[in-house]
């Protein structure tokens, strides 16, 4: 073996990642892009050979999967207060569409993703050469800056190669200096053209070149500007939406105003949060309540319910921050839309600009409104909530269990709420099961994942973990009701039963305990709250699944 430009390119570029705090890496297999899967392999194993960055290596087979898995990796280390991109390596062809749909969630949901995609060298493309194609632009307006890399040519070019790691870092990452979608975390895409020889060639690791100015780890970007106090009106309301954080409960706290947060705003906590808020505002009362509204904060994204879009279209006054990546895509009529929350939106108002009345009254017609009882997708969705913790995480996938989750989970002690993530970006029901599992590496915690039968069973593929990887700590909760139920609630069930059924409830048949045992994944299915609350409560060691049959 002696030492090729191909793998002193990809040697060096994973030492460069390594040291702007890329330390995870999912990877699929394939001959093009041999020379980083050789050097992964080497940085990912037990014991790396000398002067090798360590890093965190998960193989899987499918690409579609291994990229949910990233997005999960990015969006646990996020949520653990460690935000880093996490890294994709692919060979070339269709493997690198197969990244689309999570890329496309990245990009709306800002994280950040590095896709590593091999592709032919400049002079084998566009001459037929096989498995070949134009990979170069795929993602379009999905990434936040792409580049074609010649790598076997800077394999003698490690500053271009730190220089250029540099810079993928501190894109997919976000630049808040920005005034556009660059601002953002998001997917950064480099298209990496490799000249054979591309198997493993033995070669030496080397510490990466200082660049010019040094960095150090993830760039540190400094806020700006710091908006004025919010207008201390009577009748305000805080919406929570996505991702808002506690901050969201600390400003309706600050103000008096009512809290009305999904579950995954991080928010759902406190005296101020009516947890009933979904129902109460489909009620008269709630719309008497709503009418009265005189000014309303929105604070992450809210995407769940009808009820709250139209509150937030009436709204006399609107003013948003922290809508996410989208906070271009702020409803039009906000008088102020701020990247984040100021400090000074949790001054304490005065006495006399808050109306303790207006709270009461959003908290006694909230209350009114009771739990669910029996057995049904509602009782698994109040059990699953109560099973999450400080030391238990929460993923949910997409349709009836998060809705489910916003009419019925109940508000945690001030400050406690449950960590509750979701692909809240295009809320699609793809990859739900991957992006549980790279929730479960990114964040170290044990993860509970709620998913409804055909948002488990779409991506079932990501239950296929090979016996030399580490399986993550999640316990997958299905809600078994037959196919997609949210259907027969909207405008479609209008439509003869047997259409209906066909073409959007699309029952399965499938027999999950027999997909979980192919899978070599544990299985048992519960058919009652109590047998249910009792398989949340057991230990967490590996990956399991649960369903909830109802
Ligand atoms: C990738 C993708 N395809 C299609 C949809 C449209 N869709 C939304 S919910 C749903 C059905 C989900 O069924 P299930 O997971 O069983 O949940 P349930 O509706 O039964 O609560 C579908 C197909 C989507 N959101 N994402
Ligand atoms: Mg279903």
């Amino acid at each position: 073996m002696s030492e090729h430009p191909s793998g002193a390119f990809a040697r060096a570029l994973v030492a460069a990642l390594v040291e702007r705090g890329v330390e995870d890496y999912v990877l699929s297999p394939g001959s093009r892009s041999g020379p980083l899967a050789h050097a992964l392999a080497e940085a990912g194993a037990e014991n790396p050979p000398l002067g090798a960055p360590r890093v965190d290596l998960h193989v899987r087979i499918d690409e579609r999967s291994a990229a949910f898995l990233a997005l999960g990796i990015a969006r646990g280390r996020a949520a653990a207060g460690d935000p880093r991109p996490v890294a994709i390596v692919t060979t070339s062809g269709t493997a690198v569409g197969n990244l689309l749909p999570a890329v496309m969630e990245a990009h709306h949901s800002g994280v950040p993703l590095l896709l590593l995609t091999a592709d032919r060298p400049a002079e084998l493309r566009g001459v037929g050469a096989n498995q070949t194609t134009d990979q170069v632009g795929i993602f379009g307006g999905f990434v936040r800056w792409e580049a074609d890399v010649p790598a076997t040519d800077l394999g003698a070019r490690p500053d271009r190669v730190t220089a250029l790691a540099e810079r993928a870092v501190r894109a997919a990452l976000g630049d808040r200096a920005r005034e556009d979608m660059a601002a953002a975390p998001g997917p950064v895409h480099l298209d990496v053209g490799f000249r054979e020889p591309l198997g493993a060639d033995g070669g030496v690791w080397h510490d990466p070149p200082r660049l010019p100015t040094p960095t150090g780890g993830i760039p540190v970007v400094a806020d700006r500007g710091e908006p004025a106090p919010l207008p201390p009106v009577a009748r305000g309301v805080v919406i929570a939406g996505d991702g808002a954080g506690d901050v969201a409960r600390q400003v309706a706290e600050a103000h008096g105003w009512p809290l009305l947060a999904e579950p995954t705003s991080l928010a759902r906590s406190g005296s101020h949060c009516i947890p009933d808020y979904v129902r109460l505002l489909e009620s008269q009362q709630g719309a008497d309540l709503a009418a009265r509204v005189h000014q309303v904060v929105v604070i992450g994204r809210p995407t769940l319910t009808r009820p709250v879009q139209a509150l937030i279209a009436r709204a006399p006054a609107l003013i948003v921050a922290r809508f996410g990546a989208r906070w271009r895509e702020a409803p039009p009529h906000a008088q102020r839309v701020g990247r984040d929350v100021p400090a000074s939106w949790l001054w304490s108002v005065a006495q006399d600009d808050a109306d303790p009345a207006w709270l009461a009254e959003w908290r006694s017609a909230g209350a009114r409104v009771h739990t669910p009882e029996g057995w049904g997708p509602r009782v698994a969705a109040v059990a699953f909530a109560q099973s999450l913790g400080p030391d238990v995480w929460g993923v949910v996938g997409s349709s009836g269990p998060v809705r489910a989750l916003d009419r019925f989970m109940p508000a945690a002690s001030a400050g406690a709420a449950p960590v509750l993530l979701a692909n809240r970006g295009l809320a699609g029901i793809d990859g739900t099961v991957s992006t549980a599992a790279g929730v479960a590496f990114g964040s170290g915690r044990a993860v509970h994942a709620l998913m409804g039968d055909v948002t488990f069973l779409h991506e079932a593929g990501g239950m296929l973990i090979g016996p030399r990887e580490r399986r993550p700590r999640l316990r997958i909760v299905v809600v078994n009701d037959g196919g997609g139920t949210i259907f027969s609630g909207l405008e479609h069930s209008a439509a003869p039963a047997e259409n209906l059924e066909r073409v959007f409830t699309t029952p399965h048949g499938a027999d999950l305990a027999s997909l979980c045992a192919g899978y070599r994944v544990p299985h048992r299915a519960v058919r009652s709250a109590g047998d249910l609350t009792e398989a949340l409560a057991e230990p967490l060691t590996t990956l399991e699944v649960v369903e909830a049959v109802v």
